[in-house]
């Protein structure tokens, strides 16, 4: 087990495209074991590969308090979406910022789990917002790029100041 470092925003590897994953061996099932480990470690309840520098397609995500629903997507595709919902997001790799997103409020997403066998998952509330934050990171996009150009700017600023400072 190991804990992996989260990039920062605004690290510019944030926005790098995930590849697909070709095959689930070892080296993904320690990917995702160690992607759990980071998660639970800081407190969240979702992390995509590309927020520790891997760029393939690989999300984990817990919504629970007790650790008891781990939940592994690999290669998500969503197949269908509708209605429209707004939460007050953040980010590990945005640490100490949230802000409002607008989603769609259900989705169906397709994807392998960490065995290689495919599901098909029906989601609402704060699983189908997780889902469309984890994949957008999968596509190289941070939540904050759904605010304002204003926003992002000064949370540009906000954490670059921060990254300064523990230097
Ligand atoms: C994405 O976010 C998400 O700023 C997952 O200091 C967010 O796990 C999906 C976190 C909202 C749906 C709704 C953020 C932890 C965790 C912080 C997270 C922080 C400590 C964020
Ligand atoms: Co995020």
């Amino acid at each position: 087990m190991a804990l992996l470092n989260i990039l920062q925003y605004p690290d510019e590897r944030l926005h790098t495209v995930a590849r697909p994953v070709a095959k689930i061996d070892g080296r993904i099932q320690t990917l995702v074991k160690d992607m759990f480990e980071t998660m639970y470690e800081s407190r969240g309840i979702g992390l995509a590969a590309t927020q520790v520098d891997v760029h393939e397609s690989v999300v984990v995500m817990d919504l629970t308090e007790d650790k008891s629903e781990p939940r592994v997507f690999i290669n998500p595709v969503i197949i269908e979406k509708d209605g429209e919902t707004t939460y007050e997001e953040g980010c590990l790799s945005v640490p100490g910022i949230y802000d409002t997103v607008t989603r769609a409020e259900r989705v169906k997403v397709e994807a392998l789990d960490e065995k290689g066998e495919k599901f098909t998952l029906e989601a609402d509330g704060l699983l189908a917002i997780c889902i469309q934050h984890e994949l957008d990171h999968l596509m190289g996009k941070v939540f904050v790029e759904h605010l304002s150009q204003l926003k992002q700017n000064r949370i540009k600023a906000k954490l670059k100041k921060r990254q300064k400072h523990n230097l």
